[in-house]
């Protein structure tokens, strides 16, 4: 199994988040998909990614714009046999020179190394930015757009500084299993709680994406199907988001470097829906 060549040194930062290039002058296509929160329980979903991969040819690139798992505390995760279950599809895809990225989202940060050489995935701790198309196209998991959501926000500094990804790191399995779960029901009640405008991207937060030049953004995390133009003064500058990749829709979006990112749903494409809820 080889891991899909190792990311250059990131070459700015957006939000707090790392940016590294990627070239996919070379691809045919590009596959791309988000918020899938594979867990052995989803096994509907996992069943549909797995056809999801089965459909990227031999030497293909996949890239997962985060949130790939409903948690991931760390390699022990990969010795667990239910977990087996939902990684197993990703390495034997790798093993036939499916090329994966992945990138950290709020849920799976704690990917790493050790999970790369097991799987062959390639982690992304940060943004990628594609290179090779007519325009640059940034993919980020989005969560970073959020910045109306200080608790979260302020939660994510905490949950990824080194003491709690060290705790997480050394404890058994089934204890930072139960952490993972906690932080997952203490954040799904912050949001029933959260005034809505709060957990949408900030319209202050998308305009900044354009310190970065001319790129065109491509995120995830909101679970909404979305088009648009980035806010601020300058040139037109577009976005697109991904819905979360579940069974009954399959959401997910094919690239071939040069054009635009294309959505498909239930196997077929789809026009893109206009601009989701923005806060301020
Ligand atoms: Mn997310």
């Amino acid at each position: 199994m080889s891991v899909p060549s190792a990311l250059g040194n990131a070459t700015g930062s957006v939000l707090g988040t790392s940016v590294f290039p990627l070239s996919v002058a070379d691809e045919p296509e590009v596959v791309l998909v988000s918020d899938l929160h594979l867990r052995p329980e989803t096994r509907e979903d996992n069943a549909a990614f797995h056809e999801l991969i089965a459909s990227v040819p031999d030497g293909g690139l996949l890239v997962v714009l985060g949130d790939l798992f409903d948690f991931w505390v760390g390699t022990k995760q990969l010795h667990d046999d239910s977990w087996r279950s939902v990684t197993e599809c990703l390495r034997v895809a790798s093993l036939r020179g499916v090329r994966i990225y992945t990138l950290w989202g709020n849920r799976d940060f704690q990917l790493n190394a050790g999970f790369e050489r097991a799987i062959g995935c390639r982690v992304v701790p940060g943004a990628l930015l594609l290179q090779g198309g007519a325009r640059p196209l940034l993919c980020l998991h989005g969560d970073e757009l959020c910045q109306n959501d200080r608790a979260y926000q302020k939660a994510k500094r905490r949950l990824r500084s080194r003491p709690v990804r060290a705790l997480l790191d050394i404890a058994p399995f089934f204890v930072s299993r139960r952490l993972a779960e906690q932080a997952r029901t203490v954040s799904k009640k912050t949001v029933a709680a959260a005034l809505p405008s709060s957990l949408h991207p900030s319209v202050d937060a998308m305009a900044k994406i354009r310190a970065l030049g001319e790129v065109d953004t491509l995120f995830g995390h909101i679970h909404l199907a979305a088009a648009g133009a980035l806010p601020g003064d300058g040139p037109t500058l577009r976005y697109w988001v991904l819905p979360a990749f579940e069974a009954d829709s399959r959401g997910h979006v094919r690239l071939v470097p040069g054009g635009e990112p294309r959505l498909f749903e239930c196997g077929d494409q789809r026009s893109w829906p206009g601009p989701p809820p923005l806060g301020p």
